[in-house]
């Protein structure tokens, strides 16, 4: 190979991982099934194993004799919230403060609201609050120690209930809403742009595992985001242009908002 067709190849892999954004937009009050979405990380997790070659992005347990099951009942409150009781069988839920040692039985869970990863819990009830009016999809996952989620016969360990929920806030969604999520110091399936047009207004929900703060440059906002509690920023797309957000104290970009 010589050079130029090097670095057409290396082109177009970017292309690849850069054009992967459109999965992180996400149109409020659409909800996407856990399993649609649990295969959409897992295509973003393969591309970053191409660049990364060692990274394995979940663990099938599918040769572990007794493996683990979950199980979830939600009962709403009348008040936008929802009461979830977990229950395990051959599951030992540890600290989320635990670094490492995964063991096959061991881990934490994932709560998802339509799609979308709100909480990691290590007790087996929870509550989610300050929800919208209307139905939505919560699931509960098995995730390992180090985050990776727990999978059996290729299909993510988890369990998934549909509720109304009542007594919340009103759907007034903003126009476009986009999610980052920020795992071991990377952007979860690389970084994207996010384009809207002028005089939208904007929602851009950014998990990360780690605490830090995201700022959104010229438009100057500011939000803490911690593991389980995502930073929320919300914005009118005013200002044209190219915009960049990034992690504080990490110091890297996280992804960049084009308005036009
Ligand atoms: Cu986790």
């Amino acid at each position: 190979m010589n050079l130029s067709k090097i670095l057409l190849c290396v082109l177009a892999f970017f292309y690849v991982v850069a054009c992967g954004d459109e999965d992180n937009t996400v149109k409020k009050n659409h909800s996407t099934t856990t399993v649609a979405s649990v295969e959409h990380e897992h295509e973003h997790e393969h591309e970053h194993e191409h660049e990364h070659g060692d990274v394995v992005d979940v663990i099938d347990l599918s040769s572990v004799a007794d493996p683990p099951a979950v199980s979830v009942a939600a009962t709403p409150d009348g008040e936008g919230g929802v009461m979830l009781v977990v229950e395990l069988e051959n599951f030992e839920l540890v600290p989320l403060e635990t670094k490492s040692g995964n063991q096959p039985r061991q881990g934490h869970l994932h709560v998802e609201l339509d799609g979308a990863t709100v909480a990691m819990i290590s007790e087996n009830h929870y509550h989610l609050s300050n929800l919208v009016n209307g139905h939505h999809e919560i699931a509960v996952s098995l995730s390992a120690i180090d985050h990776r989620n727990y999978y059996l016969d290729g299909k993510p360990i988890s369990d998934s209930v549909m509720v109304m929920i009542e007594g919340g806030e009103e759907a007034s969604g903003p126009d476009i809403s986009f999610q980052v999520e920020i795992v071991e110091g990377k952007v979860k399936g690389g970084l994207s742009r996010f384009e809207v047009s002028k005089g939208d207004s904007v929602e851009v929900i950014v998990h990360s595992d780690q605490i830090d703060e995201v700022h959104l440059h010229v438009y100057d906002k500011m939000k803490k985001v911690e593991p389980g509690v995502p930073a929320i920023i919300r914005l009118d797309a005013t200002i044209p242009g190219i915009f960049e957000a990034e992690l504080h104290s990490a110091g890297f970009r996280i992804f960049e908002l084009q308005v036009s």
